[in-house]
């Protein structure tokens, strides 16, 4: 049956008021479209090949798996670093950690500054509720105005500091800027499963928000599984308040798989290396976006990084994007309406765990410098996806260029210094 009451055939979704808006203002004219809500999940140490959907056979992921069904996934995407800090630094500032400010998961320096602009503030500053859940790791008491309840969120329910959350069972989590103790999990016991009580106030966010326009950023540290579980709870809830059209959910992880079970689970796929590698293992990461009837589902190549994810969400709520950033709007790219306007950038990171490594990304290249002042490899990612055959003496042009963009990327950090480089002095 058709629906006659406009004595219009309505076209699905659009309301009479819309379509009549739509039909009386010339293009070009027309108001943005409301910016949707944002649900940012992002599993902890989740390798490229662990969910389903990117080839994993031994572990289920139902609920993953259906996000990247009806949305788009991609194939090229990079966190921030190879390790948590320093990654979600670049996810929620916008730079790289040749200029971000946490650059390692250790001392001296795991906060933010107060200057430095994050992507809740950006929700903020259009109008949006905002909340976290999970796993912080960008600063704690007494550094105060680097919490997330100063960096934009006007929740936050979870673990503040990088080593804390290395346990499942802690004693105390943080509520806004309050201790919240546990007393199940006193004296060792295993009384309260963390990842639980933080997706039930994930949850509960959503039960007191989902009138109104919010950002949701649930940075988990769970398994995998209990990671899925947690990701069905939120689509369910979603959809039990008919806001799945209203809202963008993109899933992603912080870097590479680590530990014994990365290996036996083969949890990078075709990809070299783990966490704390700069090989794609460590840095490639899963990273679906879902927003039914404005993302065609399918699979992307585009190459973007965690430090896009600033200029994107301000171009899609419509607010300026602070100076001095690395990362550029892919959001195109990310709604699948054209190519990430990449043109001749190029991508880095530097990890300063194991001496100093560093990568870069240009095109179809990489190269990788595991120690100041060596050679770098380089790699050809598309013939060579599994960086196997480095051909830094083969192809010398390239390889000088990516060894001079490894030199240019950075600046030194106060906390985070380069450790001199000796090749120079020994070869005199
Ligand atoms: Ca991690």
């Amino acid at each position: 049956m058709t629906d006659k009451r406009d004595g219009l055939n309505n076209p699905a979704g659009i309301s009479r008021r819309s379509f009549l808006s739509t039909a009386a203002v010339p293009l070009a004219f027309q108001p943005r479209q409301a910016p949707p809500n944002v649900v940012l999940i992002v599993g902890d140490d989740l390798g490229y090949a662990d969910p389903g959907c990117y080839g994993q056979k031994d572990i289920r992921t139902p609920h993953v798996d259906s996000l990247a069904q009806a949305g788009l996934r991609f194939t090229q995407s990079y966190a921030g670093c190879t390790v948590c800090a320093p990654s979600r630094c670049a996810l929620m500032t916008g730079r790289h950690t040749g200029h971000a400010t946490v650059r390692g998961n250790r001392d001296p320096n795991l906060a933010l500054t107060p200057e430095e602009t994050t992507v809740a503030q950006i929700f903020q500053k259009a109008g949006y509720r905002s909340g976290a859940f999970g796993k912080w790791s960008l600063g704690t008491p007494p550094d105060m105005h680097a919490l997330p309840t100063r960096k934009g969120f006007d929740t936050f329910f979870g673990y503040l500091h990088q080593t804390h959350a290395h346990t499942y069972y802690p004693e105390m989590l943080w509520d806004n800027e309050r201790e919240h103790y546990l007393e199940e999990n006193f004296g060792g016991q295993k009384g309260k499963y963390s990842h639980d009580l933080i997706t039930d106030r994930a949850l509960q966010f959503l039960d007191q928000n989902h009138d109104r326009r919010f950002f949701l950023y649930a940075p988990f540290a769970a398994m995998i599984t209990r990671l899925d579980d947690s990701v069905g709870k939120i689509l369910e809830r979603l959809k039990r308040y008919g806001i799945e059209r209203d809202t963008l959910v993109i899933f992603t992880s912080d870097n590479g798989p680590g530990g014994l079970s990365a290996r036996q689970f083969h949890s990078s796929g075709p990809l070299r290396g783990f966490k704390r590698d700069l090989y794609e293992g460590g840095i490639r990461v899963p990273f679906i976006a879902r927003w039914p009837g404005r993302i065609q589902p399918g699979v992307s190549d585009e190459v973007f990084a965690f430090w896009d994810l600033l200029p994107t969400v301000a171009d899609l709520v419509g607010q300026p994007t602070p100076a001095g950033l690395d990362g550029i709007s892919v959001l195109k790219a990310l709604l699948g309406k054209g190519p990430a306007p990449n043109g001749d950038r190029h991508f880095y990171w530097e990890f300063h765990e194991r001496g100093f490594q560093q990568a870069v990304r240009w095109r179809d290249w990489k190269g990788i410098r595991l120690k100041q002042g060596a050679p770098i490899e380089l790699y050809n990612l598309v013939t060579d996806l599994g960086e196997r055959k480095d051909l830094a003496l083969q192809e010398p042009v390239i390889a000088k260029k990516l060894t001079g963009l490894i030199e240019t990327s950075r600046t030194d950090s106060p906390y985070w210094p380069a450790p001199a480089s000796r090749a120079g002095l020994n070869s005199h």
